[in-house]
């Protein structure tokens, strides 16, 4: 979605005066950081916080200059400690099923941006906070991090996407055993079945997730934009519809500025100056 400036400017202002559980910040040009912002609760999901959340991804979606989001926690313990579980104790079966929609049509939102999204897990990842790391393009964690889905432990099941992310991510038979026993996995855990790219000290962590969001930033963007969708959509295809949908794309890229001034570059020796 792009927006007139008058309209960008009328999400700004409902930015400033609506979002208080959620941070929305260019910290670098090009570099966007989404702070779920309820640190008493070490960030605890609630209704207001996806609805805010939503709110964030109009504005990013409105953000030309818009090129990775890194999404993290507010403090130093926890990045979500799930879904809110006083709030969750209130619903009926019919608003946990509405809860459990909302939540997981913001995650696929965030999931199919058109930017690389890239969570910094900087203490607890569990319940819904682990499933919205998983809703992200990679994670890169702090040596704290903890993951799981403890949903055994209170009677129900994952209701963001867990059952389903954590198994293409570390397989059937370690997403089962996490599932089924509700086991909370240290960050190098983690790291071993694939769940996580790379580990960092904590103080380290947003800088390194900084460096590898402007090497991203120095790419081409339309390239980068193409192989997303590669990488998202190849892995529910067969092999060889997948293969046929890399060719169309990979002929789509040779559309693009970035193509001509990425091969010309080449051939000149200097580096490109993608648009
Ligand atoms: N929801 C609400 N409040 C929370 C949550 C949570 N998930 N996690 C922590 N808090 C609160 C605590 O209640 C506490 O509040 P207060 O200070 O007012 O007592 C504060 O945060 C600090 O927590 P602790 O004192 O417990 O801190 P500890 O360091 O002792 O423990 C833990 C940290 C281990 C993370 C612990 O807080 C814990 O076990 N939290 C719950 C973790 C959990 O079970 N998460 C999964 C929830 S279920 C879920 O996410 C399902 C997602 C799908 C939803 C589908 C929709 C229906």
């Amino acid at each position: 979605m792009t927006l007139a400036h008058g309209e960008l400017q009328s999400l700004e202002n409902i930015q400033r005066e609506s979002l208080t559980n959620i941070l929305l910040e260019e910290i670098r040009i090009g570099i966007y950081c989404l702070t779920i912002n309820r640190p008493k609760v070490l960030n605890a999901l609630n209704a207001d916080t996806l609805r805010e959340m939503d709110i964030a991804l109009d504005l990013l979606s409105a953000a030309s200059s818009a090129r990775v989001l890194l999404v993290t926690g507010a403090g130093l313990k926890s990045f979500v400690a799930g879904a809110d579980i006083e709030h969750m104790s209130r619903l009926s079966p019919m608003e946990g099923k509405a809860f459990a929609e909302e939540g997981m049509r913001i995650f696929r939102r965030l999931e199919t941006q058109k930017i690389p999204v890239i969570a910094l897990v900087n203490g607890y990842a569990l319940g819904g906070g682990c499933e919205l790391a998983m809703s992200c393009d990679f994670i890169l964690a702090a040596e704290n991090a903890k993951f799981g889905q403890p949903e055994v432990n209170l009677g129900i099941t994952p209701g963001f996407g867990g059952s389903q992310r954590l198994t293409r991510l570390v397989g059937r038979a370690m997403a089962m055993e996490l599932l089924v026993t509700g086991r909370i996995i240290t960050a190098d855990e983690a790291l071993r079945y694939g769940l996580v790219n790379h580990i960092y000290p904590q103080q380290q962590l947003m800088a390194q997730g900084l460096e590898l969001a402007a090497m991203i930033v120095s790419k081409s963007s339309s390239a980068i934009h193409l192989t997303k969708q590669l990488v998202q959509r190849g892995q529910d295809l067969d092999l060889d519809n997948a293969c046929v949908m890399e060719s169309d794309l990979f002929g789509l890229s040779f559309s693009s500025d970035d193509r001509r001034e990425g091969m010309k570059a080449f051939l000149e020796n200097r580096p490109p100056v993608f648009f």
